[in-house]
């Protein structure tokens, strides 16, 4: 179903064993060149330009163990401007390889390149990789897979037959850069035409009757299979079943979990889940089926995409004399009908809720204790609002004169302006001042309306009094260790979404979660001291909280932000800068001696903002 056009590139990995030296934990390196480039796919009869790292969607996968070096060298050949995130690496001491545009680094610009190098230490399971700009990662994305130091036989589960990512994605049927634009300024709100299994969209598609082509997992009986499940997707919570077939998790964002052993999985977008299958069903064939939810009315109604791929079982038995090449006549062939499982209803938001309920950290003794003293608390309202298109004041409610805006704590962010000399990091490593210029994330919501009174859904004169906010580039600093609780609360501000938050350079411990709006008076009493789940991406459910802590121990400016492409874009993000602590080993080092700087090629003008020339103040970062 697909033509692919991409010039022949050779993707090197090359993986080097260091010889031992006085470092004692000294892992491989695993060296990666990605090229970003655009090639033609088609699906649906429609051929789209697309933008893929390697000529590969989903890109490459990064295999490591874990105490392993990471080089990865990126070509941008894309017309865009780019950078790589490393979703739920925690790159301690190592910020400037976060790779999120104008926060940590200058993006790499058409015909450039950059480096990034990181360690990936204590840390084991399923992460993923994705382009940080806008849209655009909806197909640049890919698995990344730790593996334990001592080898699969220290897995704390049993060792599977094989291991399969499972990435679920979209197609997109419209230029992605476009879809950021027309979100950001509400032009428009655009959807994609199909969801995806490893970049197949399966045989509920097809292109004038001829189906699209579906992933097929082959599987033997009775033996073990450990889906490594990545949810790239842009816009859904997904759930997932394999008709006939359980699954038991055991990690979640790179964390063992509890066995929890269940036939529906729940996964947002930026989280991953390691399911194990064991394929004990009768030999046969069997869907694997990935379905969206969304909030019901009065909510708008997007439309949403199932995709499905197939389980099926190779191990016929021949011992009746038949041959057994692909066709040849087994059970199988003569048997093609697919077992399909029900699914969840596409509005049933509670199923997500208690499947995320129902984790609890495997070896709660092994990781850190969750730190049972709290420096500071912070009430974090997740909504939508409005800032008029001209002057201060204008219509409100849906008006023309506005443009939709998603907050924090009643603030969109905006990126530091394309003016600043540099990202954020280097304003805060290079101490110039322009940090305190601007605006701190409030720690409370400044006005305690009933966050959830779904009556604030459709829009209304309740919801104009509510709606006006305001633009800027949010930070909230915290020292060295700050052990730090946040309380997210997702809104009924014109809609019901639930907000999928993702924490950069930090795993958070996920305490408890609600519905309704939180009350310190009562929910503490529910919070999870002992074996909380830990994830880098928690769901805030629809119409509730969720109450996390983490300790800010790994200094740099990390971006804090939900994982729906939409809010992203329209501003549901802020960045936490966390200080150096006493001593070498809790300090910042210097940037790497390659960093990219913003200008330098197409305008030497700007050269003079460089701080690492003048080390002198910077404008503000906020422009404008
Ligand atoms: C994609 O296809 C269009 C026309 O179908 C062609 O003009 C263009 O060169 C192709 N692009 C690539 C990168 O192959
Ligand atoms: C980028 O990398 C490619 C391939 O390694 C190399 O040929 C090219 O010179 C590099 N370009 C820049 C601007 O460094
Ligand atoms: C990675 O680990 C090695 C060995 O501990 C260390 O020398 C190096 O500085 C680390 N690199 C980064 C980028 O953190
Ligand atoms: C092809 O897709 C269209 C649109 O989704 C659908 O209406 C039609 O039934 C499909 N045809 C086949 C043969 O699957
Ligand atoms: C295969 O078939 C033989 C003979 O019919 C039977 O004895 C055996 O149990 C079967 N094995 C499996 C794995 O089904
Ligand atoms: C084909 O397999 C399905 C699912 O295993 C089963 O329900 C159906 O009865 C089978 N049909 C035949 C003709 O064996
Ligand atoms: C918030 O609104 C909901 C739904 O209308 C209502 O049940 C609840 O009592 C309200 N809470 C408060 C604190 O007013
Ligand atoms: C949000 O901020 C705007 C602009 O600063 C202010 O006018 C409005 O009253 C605030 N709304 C809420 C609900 O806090
Ligand atoms: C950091 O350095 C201090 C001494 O400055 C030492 O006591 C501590 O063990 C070091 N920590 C790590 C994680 O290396
Ligand atoms: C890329 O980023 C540079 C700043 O580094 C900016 O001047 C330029 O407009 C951006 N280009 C695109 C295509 O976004
Ligand atoms: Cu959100």
């Amino acid at each position: 179903m697909e033509r692919r056009s991409f010039p022949a590139l050779v993707a090197a990995t090359v993986i080097l064993f260091l010889s031992a030296t006085a470092q004692p934990a000294a892992g491989a390196i695993v060296e990666h060149t990605f090229i970003v480039g655009q090639m033609n796919m088609t699906h649906l009869c429609k051929e789209m330009l697309v933008t893929v790292v390697n000529g590969q969607l989903p890109g490459p996968v990064i295999e490591v163990t874990e105490g392993d070096t990471v080089v990865v060298h990126v070509v941008n050949k894309s017309p865009y401007n780019i950078t790589i995130h490393w979703h739920g690496v925690k790159q301690q001491l190592n910020c400037w390889a976060d790779g999120v545009p104008m926060i940590t680094q200058c993006p790499i610009g058409p015909n450039n390149n950059f480096t990034y190098t990181f360690n990936v230490t204590g840390q084991e399971g399923t992460l993923w990789w994705h382009a940080h700009v806008a849209y655009l990662r909806g197909t640049l994305h890919g698995a990344i897979i730790i593996r334990p130091r001592h080898g699969v036989s220290s897995y704390p589960f049993p060792e599977p037959h094989r291991e399969i990512p499972i990435v679920l994605g979209e197609w997109w049927q419209m230029d992605l850069q476009k879809a950021s634009m027309d979100i950001k300024y509400s032009t428009a709100d655009d959807d994609p035409s199909a969801a995806t299994i490893n970049g197949k969209l399966g045989d509920l598609y097809n292109c004038s009757g001829v189906k699209e082509d579906g992933f097929v997992l082959d599987v033997e009986a009775g033996k073990t299979y450990l889906l490594r499940i990545i949810n790239a997707a842009l816009f859904y919570e997904y759930y997932i079943r394999i008709a006939g077939h359980k699954f038991t998790v055991v990690a979640a964002d790179a964390n063992y979990v509890s066995p929890l052993t269940t036939d529906l999985l729940a996964v947002a977008p930026g989280q991953t889940l390691d399911a194990l299958v064991v394929a004990n069903a009768a030999p046969g064939r069997y869907y694997m089926v990935a379905s969206p939810n969304q909030p019901p009315k009065p909510d708008f109604q997007h439309p949403t995409f199932t995709t499905r791929g197939i389980v099926q079982y190779t191990n016929e038995n021949h011992s009746n004399g038949g041959s057994s090449g692909p066709g040849a006549e087994g059970p199988l062939s003569r048997n093609l009908s697919v077992v399909a499982p029900e699914m969840p209803d596409e509005h049933d938001t509670m199923t997500s809720y208690y499947f995320h309920g129902k984790l609890t950290a495997l070896h709660p003794s092994r990781s850190l204790p969750v730190p049972a003293r709290v420096d500071e608390h912070l009430l974090i309202a997740l909504g939508l609002g409005s800032v008029c298109k001209r002057g201060q004041s204008c219509n409100r409610g849906e008006s023309e004169e506005t443009f939709t805006l998603a907050t924090m704590n009643n603030i969109s962010f905006e990126l530091p302006a394309a003016t600043a000399a540099g990202p954020l990091l280097e304003a805060h490593y290079y101490n110039t001042g322009s940090l305190d210029m601007l605006r701190e994330l409030p720690d409370r919501p400044p006005r305690m309306y009933n966050f959830t009174d779904p009556s604030l859904i459709p829009s209304g004169p309740r919801e104009a009094s509510l709606e006006a906010t305001s633009k800027a580039t949010i930070v909230r600093r915290f020292r060295h260790g700050t052990v730090v609780e946040v309380v997210f609360q997702s809104t009924a501000m014109w809609q019901s979404d639930s907000n999928p938050m993702h924490l950069h350079g930090h795993d958070m411990f996920v305490l408890a979660q609600g519905l309704g709006n939180y009350n310190a008076a009562t929910d503490v009493a529910k919070y999870n001291l002992v074996d909380p789940p830990v994830r880098n991406t928690v769901l805030v459910p629809r119409l509730g909280w969720v109450a996390v802590r983490f300790v800010a121990n790994n200094p740099g400016a990390w971006f804090v932000h939900c994982h729906f492409s939409f809010h992203l874009s329209m501003g549901m993000a802020a960045v936490f800068v966390v200080e150096d602590g006493p001593t070498v080993n809790t300090s910042l080092p210097p940037p790497p001696a390659d960093f990219l700087t913003c200008y330098r090629k197409n305008n030497p003008v700007a050269d003079e903002f460089d701080i690492r020339s003048t080390k002198s103040e910077i404008p503000d970062v906020t422009g404008a």
